[in-house]
Formats: C-alpha cells, sequence, structure tokens
C-alpha cells in the first residue's frame, strides 16, 4: 500500500532529529528531551518489539492521525532500528491485520471521555482509538512511553484526562526575557516573529503533546498590553497555527488597563459600556487570527497590576465582563486569585479568600479562578490554599510554578512532583473526608465543568529547554499530573527516569530516589518546620531570614518567621493571626494544636518557644538545626551517588548535574549557616551535640546576598 503523506517539512524535521542524534558519538544536549527514540541497548528486548510491528495502519484518515502515525514511524525507527510503513487503510477498514499498530476512531466506546484513548496490546497488535483525533495522538505518545521505558506490551486499558484544561503559563515578555526564567530568553522570539517560526517550537510542541498539555498561555500575567496589537497578534498566530496540530490552545494574558492604554479610552472600568465593545471588538479581531484561541488569563489588582478595583469594581465584574467578550466562541477567561493588595496590616495568608469569599456563586459559566497552590506564593512547602473546598459555586483551577523561583532557581536538584502531590492529595474536609484538593480541582467534588491545571513554565532558549536538567522531569511530571493527579510521584519519575536515562534496574533506581528525596533535603537546608518566605530580597535566591524592611511588610522575612526571645513561628491559630479559621474544622482541629500539627506546616500555624518539646523529643531548637545540619548531609550524599552512576547514563547529563551539586552543596551550607547564625541571636541556644558552629560569622554571611544589590 502507498505511503499515506508526501514527506512533509515536519517529517523531515523529525528524521534530521532522530539520524542527527541517534548516533551515540554526539554529546546529548537536552534537547530532545524525554522523547530521544534512541536505538534501545538491549537486542532481546528491541527484537522483541521489532517482530510485533510490521506497519502502521490508519484506519481514518485526518491531519492529526498523519502526524501522529509519522511520530510513531520516526520513533520506531530510532528505537528499534526498523523501518515500519505506515499504510492507509481508511476505505477499507474491515480488513484484518496482524503484526500491526492500527490507529482509529471509536465512537461506541462509552468508556471514552474527550480526548482519551483506549490502548489494546497483545499478541503483536496494538490498537489505539479515541473519540477524536488528538485522542489518538495521546495514545500514541502513550504506547511510545510503554516501549520507550521498556515495559511488556500486554495491556487493554482506556486513559482519560482527568482535568479540562491542562495549561503551561509562560511569564515571557515582550522583550524576550523571562519572568522567573532560568533557562535563557524566551522560546518564542518575538522579534523573529511571524515570518521565521524556530522549529523549536515544534519541539515543544511535541513535547507538550506527548504529556497531554493542551493550552499554552504564552505571555508574562505582568501583561504589557502590547500582546493585543495587531502586530503581536500576527506574531500569536504564528505560535498558534504550530501549535494546533499537537492539540494545543494558545491564551494571551493581558493587561485590564488596555482599552485605555491601547485603545485611548477614558476608561478601563468593566461596567462601562466603551469598554465593554473594546473588549468585545478585540476579542473578535483575536479570532479572526485564531479561530481556535483559547482565552484570557488574567493577573489584576495584585502587586501592582491594573485590575477592576482600580474602579470601585470587583474580580467578578471584571472576569464577567471578559467572559461577556467570549459568548459566541469557545474560549474561557481564567482569572487569577493570587491578590494581596487590600490590607498589609492584615495576614497576606487571608487576602484571596477574603477578597474572594463574597464573590462565590456571582462568576461566569466561562470563568475559572485559579488559584495558587498554597496561600502564600509557591514557598517549597505550602499548606493547601485554603480557598480549595471553600468554594462550591466558583470553577477553581490550580496553579502549580514548575520555573524554581524560590527552590534555587536551576542550579539546585529538586523533583517537585512529590510537592504538587502533596497538595493534590490534601484533604480539604469539604465534604467530608476524601475532599481532597484533587478533587476540588477535577471538578468531581462540585460538579464543576470547566477544569484546570496550570503550571508556570520552567522552559527557555537553553539548549536543554530547563536550565538544570532536572528541570525537565518537573515540566514532565507536571504534564502527567495534570493529565491524572492520582499518578504516583515516584511512577512519574520512573517514566521520566527510563525515557530520559535508563532503563537498566540499578541506576534507574538509585536516580529515582534521589528524586524523591530532593524536595525534603532542599527544605531541611532552608524552611525546615514549616518556616516560610526568609529568601533574598527580589530576587529569590539564597537566605535573608534578617529582611525587616522592604516595599510592604509582607515582603520581609521577618514578618513571616517572627523570630524572637520568646521563639519562632507564625501563630495563626488565633494568637497573631485567625487564618486557620479559613479551613474546615476537621483540618483546623488537627493543624490547631502544636502537638498533632504535621511537623512540616509548624511553624506556618504556631509561635512556639525555641525549647518546646516535639513529638520527635528533639526541642524546636535542636530539631531545626539539626534539620538544617542534615540537609547540608543529604546534599553530600547526593554527590557521592551521582559519582557512581558515572559511565551508566549518558556523560553530558552526568556531567552537568555533577557540576549542579556541587553549587548546590556550597549554597546549602550558605542557608544553614545563614539561618543558624542568624536564630542562634534569639535562641540563645548552642548547637545540638556534634554539629559544628559554622567558621564564618553572620556579618560574612549577610554580604553574600548584598552582592546581589551592588550596581
Ligand atoms: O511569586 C511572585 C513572583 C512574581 C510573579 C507573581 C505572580 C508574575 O515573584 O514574579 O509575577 O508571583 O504570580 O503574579
Amino acid at each position: 500500500m502507498n505511503k499515506t503523506t508526501k514527506p512533509n517539512l515536519l517529517k523531515k524535521a523529525l528524521l534530521f532529529f532522530a539520524v542527527l542524534l541517534s548516533g551515540q558519538t554526539y554529546a546529548d544536549d537536552g534537547g530532545r528531551l524525554w522523547l530521544k527514540y534512541d536505538l534501545i541497548a538491549d537486542q532481546a528486548v528491541r527484537e522483541n518489539y521489532a517482530k510485533s510491528f510490521d506497519k502502521i495502519v490508519l484506519l481514518e484518515h485526518s491531519e492529526r492521525i498523519i502526524l501522529a502515525a509519522e511520530e510513531l514511524q520516526v520513533a520506531l525507527k530510532g528505537l528499534l532500528g526498523k523501518d515500519v510503513p505506515i499504510e492507509d487503510f481508511s476505505e477499507r477498514p474491515k480488513e484484518k491485520h496482524k503484526n500491526a499498530i492500527l490507529l482509529m476512531l471509536d465512537q461506541d466506546n462509552t468508556k471514552l471521555e474527550t480526548d482519551g484513548y483506549a490502548l489494546f496490546c497483545k499478541n503483536g497488535l496494538a490498537m489505539i482509538s479515541a473519540q477524536n483525533d488528538l485522542g489518538v495522538l495521546y495514545g500514541v505518545f502513550g504506547l511510545l512511553r510503554k516501549i520507550q521505558t521498556e515495559q511488556t506490551l500486554d495491556c487493554d486499558e482506556v486513559e482519560n484526562p482527568k482535568i479540562r484544561w491542562r495549561m503551561l503559563n509562560h511569564w515571557d515578555n515582550a522583550n524576550g526575557t523571562v519572568e522567573r526564567g532560568y533557562a535563557g530568553s524566551s522560546i518564542w522570539k518575538w522579534f523573529e516573529l511571524p515570518e521565521r517560526i524556530d522549529p523549536r517550537i515544534v519541539q515543544y510542541a511535541r513535547a507538550n503533546a506527548s504529556i497531554g498539555i493542551n493550552a499554552v498561555s504564552i505571555n508574562n500575567v505582568n501583561a504589557s498590553a502590547r500582546f493585543l496589537t495587531a502586530e503581536y497578534l500576527r506574531k500569536i498566530k504564528g505560535v498558534a497555527d504550530v501549535l494546533r496540530p499537537y492539540g494545543i490552545k494558545v491564551f494571551i494574558s493581558v493587561n485590564f488597563k488596555a482599552p485605555k492604554t491601547l485603545g485611548g479610552l477614558e476608561t478601563s472600568d468593566p461596567l462601562d459600556e466603551g469598554v465593554k465593545n473594546w473588549w468585545q471588538e478585540k476579542t473578535e479581531e483575536i479570532y479572526s487570527y485564531i479561530p481556535d484561541f483559547g482565552g484570557y488569563l488574567v493577573k489584576a489588582n495584585s502587586e501592582g497590576e491594573p485590575g477592576p478595583q482600580d474602579y470601585g469594581r470587583t474580580h467578578a465584574d471584571g472576569a464577567n465582563m471578559l467572559a461577556e467578550a467570549m459568548k459566541g466562541h469557545d474560549g474561557i477567561v481564567v482569572w487569577r486569585a493570587f491578590v494581596y493588595n487590600a490590607d498589609p496590616n492584615g495576614d497576606r495568608f487571608e487576602e484571596a479568600n477574603k477578597q474572594f469569599k463574597p464573590l462565590d456563586g456571582q462568576f461566569d459559566d466561562k470563568v475559572i479562578v485559579q488559584v495558587k497552590n498554597g496561600p502564600i506564593d509557591f514557598m517549597p512547602r505550602e499548606p493547601f490554599h485554603p480557598m480549595f473546598g471553600q468554594f462550591p459555586k466558583t470553577q477553581l483551577g490550580i496553579e502549580f510554578q514548575i520555573t524554581q523561583e524560590y527552590l534555587g532557581h536551576a542550579t539546585h536538584l529538586i523533583y517537585l512532583a512529590p510537592m504538587f502531590k502533596e497538595c493534590l492529595d490534601s484533604d480539604t474536609y469539604a465534604k467530608g473526608k476524601g475532599s481532597t484538593v484533587g478533587r476540588v480541582v477535577d471538578g468531581s467534588l462540585y460538579q464543576q465543568k470547566q477544569t484546570l491545571m496550570a503550571g508556570v513554565a520552567n522552559t527557555g532558549s537553553d539548549a536543554n529547554w530547563t536550565g538544570h536538567p532536572f528541570g525537565q522531569a518537573n515540566w514532565y511530571a507536571f504534564g502527567r499530573l495534570a493529565w491524572d493527579h492520582t499518578l504516583s510521584a515516584e511512577q512519574i519519575a520512573q517514566e521520566w527516569t527510563g525515557m530520559t536515562l535508563t532503563n537498566k534496574k540499578n541506576p534507574e533506581k538509585e536516580i529515582v530516589d534521589i528524586m524523591m528525596a530532593s524536595l525534603p533535603t532542599y527544605i531541611n537546608y532552608t524552611y525546615p518546620l514549616g518556616l516560610h518566605h526568609m529568601m533574598g530580597e527580589g530576587h529569590h535566591y539564597g537566605p535573608q531570614p534578617w529582611l525587616a524592611k522592604s516595599g510592604r511588610p509582607d515582603w520581609t522575612s521577618v514578618y513571616y518567621h517572627r523570630a524572637g526571645k520568646d521563639g519562632i513561628g507564625f501563630d495563626r491559630s488565633g494568637g497573631m493571626s485567625k487564618a486557620l479559621k479559613l479551613y474546615a474544622p476537621e483540618v483546623q482541629k488537627k493543624w490547631g494544636n502544636p502537638a498533632t500539627c504535621d511537623l512540616n506546616y509548624l511553624m506556618w500555624f504556631h509561635h512556639l518557644p525555641w525549647n518546646y518539646k516535639l513529638t520527635t523529643g528533639r526541642t524546636l531548637w535542636d530539631e531545626l538545626m539539626t534539620r538544617y545540619y542534615l540537609g547540608v548531609e543529604q546534599v553530600k550524599d547526593f554527590e557521592n551517588r551521582w559519582h557512581n552512576l558515572k559511565g551508566q547514563i549518558d556523560n553530558a547529563f552526568y556531567e552537568n548535574v555533577n557540576s549542579r551539586l556541587k553549587i548546590q552543596e556550597r549554597e546549602a551550607k550558605w542557608w544553614r549557616d545563614a539561618c543558624y547564625l542568624y536564630f542562634e541571636q534569639f535562641s540563645g541556644l548552642p548547637l545540638p551535640k556534634g554539629l559544628q558552629p559554622p567558621k564564618r560569622t553572620l556579618e560574612e554571611v549577610k554580604a553574600l546576598e548584598k552582592v546581589y544589590h551592588l550596581r
């Protein structure tokens, strides 16, 4: 049977990558992410797959299904070293096949939902079926994942995404910089668009589709109105056209003041007729460029950004006005709940609940309110945001941060899936036991229609996309959890390691173990026992627990740790704020008592004397210091274990991580010494037995941070 397509540009590009990079003589720059498709080293495993796959059979013919078949073909060529032809049987669907991979649509399988897929594989036959062609593409990546991780092909499963919008939020600026980006400049290359589309955007789209990401907001939430000009809309259209075949919709972050600044109107008041018209016309204009435009993402009245409150209106007024402009289209409005403007003397922890609670039930069906995982701001460990479970009449989405703003940027090895999971698995008790954040977000708790999981992207122009090579695992894990938040962090780590580094048992296990231990290790040497927000001012790198003066009190460190001679911690159980009351009674009961409060959240809710006896048997001071010192030892342990992996994984990857671990060790000591020397002034206590005080002074450690502010 004839090949279905002329080799198009994309296929050529794919083949080029596969051929160029499957030759192991090139150092791997990491650019292929987890879609390496290198020859499977184990010959027996390879041959076993190879004999099952003689052809790829299309039982349905669409551009996207051809794209899926071509991805499969290139992958099999790389993984198995075998040319597997694509054959089109869409006109003869009844014919029987052997040793084939069948791609088809199936409207009769009642288990299948939109974008989901069914995968059946047995005795040399693999069948991928779905309700729509995007499901088929996802199914292809699902099958490839099994082959890439060298699993036995014996399966009969249905995979449906649990969440409708699986979105990356890029904080990319029009000038090419990326807010909180640590992997180079913006991948969009705005100045080159739309005439030149960087081929890496195709690679980016493939990577996203392979993990089920179906939406991308392309610019910073601190948004420039420039993105709404015709000039930029043409550029965005260029990106949207490349992402579309991979099932990815584009969103734009908008500046609420755009009617005034861009449209020349007198006001941007959301209830003003002129303003409403302006947004309606702008929305129509966007749809004329991008017919499947996803919608708007809005940061309003937060950290100086304009918003409806500037005109005495509410968040609901603002969001609903934009939703109205979307009527007649499929687009939605994602409105962020990261607001804390109102009361600098209150507790920032409570701000979003305070401002949004009166609006529960007022938002349009097309609005999703996007809530950060925790109440403050992407700290390494936060209790779940108290909005989850408290807004039965509002569609809530969750926002995680994949880029490591508060987690050592691109120099510290930290696998974030356990953090995402900790939040998703937290029980809000909103409708009794089992009312997890995951169930609020996937819509099952309140029968919410529009559901969303967003992640602030960690991608940039670096060859390996994410700066730290393990940053790739965080992008991967985010996508997998947005698809199915019940997957375990460990399983995802195994998949990623198998696809990216090695399927050999021992090294794979060692890498997964390091990944799984990485977040608690970071927390040990930075923010043990629920300490939070003590990082360097502005740049958010390294420790600055002494920060006492800033633009606002809730941008300092002392606001959060409240250390004094009497003890340490923010008593939110009533003493310093009543924030704990925002949670369900069951949660309040557990966290409200320092004896039963999870130690990981202790300093989030309690202010306790230095010599307070913990359940570990140690005093608070001893426990804090034990953890700071342990964190450093754990990093050293990672380094030693990493050394054992030399020769067992790609050498460029090995060396890259190896150097970064050295930085991590140096900086873990920086955190440890800073926190010991600073807090010791208040506690007046010695280090627990066996721990050596640092040789440097507090002033010397402070100087390390000061450098960041030199002009
Ligand atoms: O974490 C803070 C960051 C800001 C960011 C803000 C937000 C985009 O420091 O850089 O602004 O959160 O999420 O809006």
